[in-house]
């Protein structure tokens, strides 16, 4: 047995040792075999419960050459909510973003909002603050309540200043901003605004080598939506076995996909659901959903996180599914289950440092669609918005500045949906609808669905687009499109 086996087998042991399980001779034998190793190890690199290991099954075939690194997981606590975990997770929020804020040159002078109250002097200072509140005046001016640890203070944006009056009306609550003043008597006088935002990028990182990775987000398997047929024309393409000679070469260049949540229709998730199941049971959905990944060939990987319709907790972070449901997921040797949302690194090898992926289902991205003036008022249909959003939320660094707009469960030690570190990619679904654009060197991929329009789009006038997947070349960092 090779050193580097040896080395593996004993991160093995120790990773179940030091979870307090003991281990038994029946695992000692499996590990005998160095290729179940190899790819206990791999999910070892996922953070998985420890049954998990235990119960590890080999499963026919080869783990692809390992390239997909999870950078972050979130792991559930079952402690008991309490008030003070909010004020943390805010304070968490609020001290990540000030980092970023702070280091920018025009916040000079920084001061906190406790000392700018009752201030007699007139000064320019800046602060980081959480906007609290948001409203018109009757001059049409617009006032915000903005707050930091040390107190609250209310600062008017002028209508005569037009460009900073409209970036302010997309101020959304409880996001973080830089805000450059005058103080007057108990209230200050916006001058400029700063989002933490991504910095500017001189180069875009590119593969050394020829690769593709595309998007398939929401299957919706169990739906009486669920468009079956066109997911067999994309298995048939992805196994070569469809399209022209080049269609077919770029299939076989593929190395990752990305299923970002939905991939089923999932059960209960809004009243009268069971009339629009043909797969009725949970179990068997899943099992219906491996059964067709299971046909994307095992070259390829394959990092699956839930959405809003899969079964778990549907407050984020979603820990990722469980292997209660989907255990032959999590056995496959070219599946990595995730969180939602995750960061991965893709494509790493001795030479390239690979690609940072953030990956968020989207859900709160309807919210944004239509609370944001600029993005609202962009002239686009409320279905073509995603980009908008997407670039919204990298600006604010945030997948869901305002309270309540997606679900979650604060987590006292960090906001997990600050996006504390740039990606190369940003990837959602949810909206059903690909969209592909970029900012600063970030790529924006939105995949669409396998889901035709449902009842319930067609009563909010959302429009689905079925069937397109962006198809990212690593090479050059161009984008795709293909319909099937
Ligand atoms: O959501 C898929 C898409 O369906 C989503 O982006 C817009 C539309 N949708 C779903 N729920 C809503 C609500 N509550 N308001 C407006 N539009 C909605 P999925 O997660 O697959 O159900
Ligand atoms: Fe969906
Ligand atoms: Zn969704």
């Amino acid at each position: 047995m090779s050193i580097e086996i040896d080395q593996k087998k004993k991160e093995i042991v120790g990773f179940l040792v030091g979870r307090g399980v003991l281990v038994n001779a029946e695992f000692f034998e499996k590990l005998s075999d160095p290729e179940t190793v190899e790819k206990i190890y791999v999910k070892l690199g996922q953070n998985p419960e420890p049954e998990q290991i235990l119960e590890f099954k080999k499963e026919g075939g080869k783990a692809p050459e390992a390239k997909v690194k999870v950078l972050w997981e979130y792991k559930t606590e079952y402690n008991k909510r309490k008030v003070q975990d909010f004020v943390n997770y805010f304070n968490a929020r609020y001290k990540l973003l000030e980092k970023m804020l702070v280091q920018r040159p025009e916040m000079q002078n920084i001061t906190s909002i406790a000392r700018l109250i009752n201030k007699q002097d007139k000064e320019t200072v800046s602060i980081v603050a959480m906007i609290t509140e948001k409203r018109m005046t009757k001059n049409e001016n617009l006032i915000v309540t903005v707050e930091d640890n040390t107190g609250q203070m209310n600062a008017v944006f002028s209508k005569n200043k037009q460009e900073l009056f409209n970036q302010a009306k997309d101020l959304v609550l409880d996001e973080v901003v830089g805000i450059v003043c005058s103080t007057g008597d108990n209230i200050l006088f916006a001058n400029s605004l700063l989002f933490p935002d991504i910095p500017l990028q001189t180069e875009l990182k590119k593969s050394p080598d020829e690769a593709y990775a595309i998007v398939l987000s929401d299957l919706h398997v169990g739906s009486i939506w669920f468009e079956g047929e066109r997911f067999e024309r994309f298995l048939k393409w992805i196994n070569g076995e469809a399209g022209n000679d080049e269609q077919k070469e770029l299939a076989s260049k593929v190395k990752y996909i990305f299923v970002p949540g939905d991939l089923v229709d999932g059960i209960g998730i809004y009243q009268g659901m069971e009339q629009h199941l043909d797969i009725p049971d949970i179990y068997k959905q899943y099992e219906e959903g491996t059964k067709l990944l299971k046909r994307i060939p095992q070259h390829i990987w394959i990092i699956i996180s839930p959405g809003n319709h899969d079964v778990g907790r549907m407050a984020e972070p979603q820990p990722a599914l469980s292997p209660d449901y989907t255990k032959e997921l999590w056995e496959m040797p070219n599946v990595i289950m995730t969180c939602n949302p995750s960061f991965v690194n893709i494509h790493a090898s001795e030479d390239f440092p690979g690609f940072n992926v953030l990956v968020y289902h989207g859900y709160s991205y309807d919210y944004y669609a239509e609370a944001v003036e600029s993005i609202k008022a962009s002239g686009r249909h409320l279905s073509e918005r995603v980009d908008l959003v997407m670039k919204f939320m990298l600006q604010r660094r945030h997948l869901a500045p305002s309270h309540a707009t997606t679900l979650y469960i604060p987590d006292a030690k960090t906001d997990p949906l600050v996006i504390e570190t740039v990606p190369d990619f940003f990837i959602s679904g949810h909206v059903h609808k690909a969209a592909v654009s970029s900012y600063r060197g970030v790529s924006i991929v939105c995949g669409s669905c396998w889901q035709g329009q449902t009842e319930f789009q067609d009563k909010v006038g959302h429009i689905a687009d079925p069937g397109k997947v962006p198809i990212i070349n690593l090479k050059t960092r161009q984008i795709k499109l293909m319909r099937f």
